[in-house]
């Protein structure tokens, strides 16, 4: 596989693939002017398949969907498939923070506990009956004030007890090592390599 659609309008993910998917092309959908698809899947897993087969579908290329996000137990999973529009639905990074803080504000130490998740969703074809379906999550601790500048959305209040530092206070390198999107990204060169 030499060329491979991305089905993200995110940035932050474009970048983070990229680096860990060197050195197969990727072509952002944006590019080929391909819109986001609705996300009316109930797990981070199916809205992966379906960003994925969309793409495949407008572009005729392989593509590959990322559907990710913070789930906060004591939350009831909240802010979950809606991570990104969280606090609305043209929310920013700022504004789903704000939220998330205030939701937390009253919980106990041990109820900030989170998790990062990551769904990836890779099809050869529109109509491919055998995806790629790889995952990967990272447990941390909401912080109660931003922390660091890098990354993007809840990285600067999520925070690793192992490293002592936020997700945002890591380079690139050092968050791809470690993340949902790294660990699940891994999976999918592995799987990719057994293929060929
Ligand atoms: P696309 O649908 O175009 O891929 P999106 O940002 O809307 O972009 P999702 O529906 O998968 O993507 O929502 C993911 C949200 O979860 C993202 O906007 C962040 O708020 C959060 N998120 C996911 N991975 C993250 C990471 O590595 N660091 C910080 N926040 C992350």
């Amino acid at each position: 596989m030499k060329k491979l659609v991305i089905a993200t309008h995110n940035i932050g993910k474009l970048t983070e693939i990229a680096e860990l998917l060197a050195p197969i092309e990727i072509i952002a959908q944006s590019s080929l002017n391909i819109r986001p698809v609705e996300e009316t899947g109930q797990s981070f897993v199916e809205n992966a398949i379906l960003k994925a087969r969309y793409a495949s579908k407008q572009s005729g290329l392989p593509a590959l969907g990322d559907d990710s996000g913070l789930v906060v137990p004591a939350l009831q999973g909240a802010p979950g498939l809606y991570s990104s529009r969280y606090a609305g639905i043209n929310a920013n990074d700022e504004a789903n923070i704000l939220k998330l803080l205030d939701a937390l504000k009253d919980k106990k130490q041990n109820e900030r506990e989170a998790f990062f998740f990551c769904a990836i969703a890779l099809v050869r074809y529109q109509n491919d009956p055998m995806p790629i379906i790889c995952s990967g999550f990272i447990k941390g601790i909401i912080l109660s004030k931003k922390q660091g500048k890098s990354g993007f959305g809840y990285d600067p209040v999520f925070y690793l007890p192992k490293l002592k530092r936020s997700m945002a206070e890591l380079s690139a390198a050092e968050k791809n090592h470690i993340s949902h999107r790294g660990i699940a990204l891994r999976e999918l060169t592995t799987r990719l390599l057994n293929e060929l």
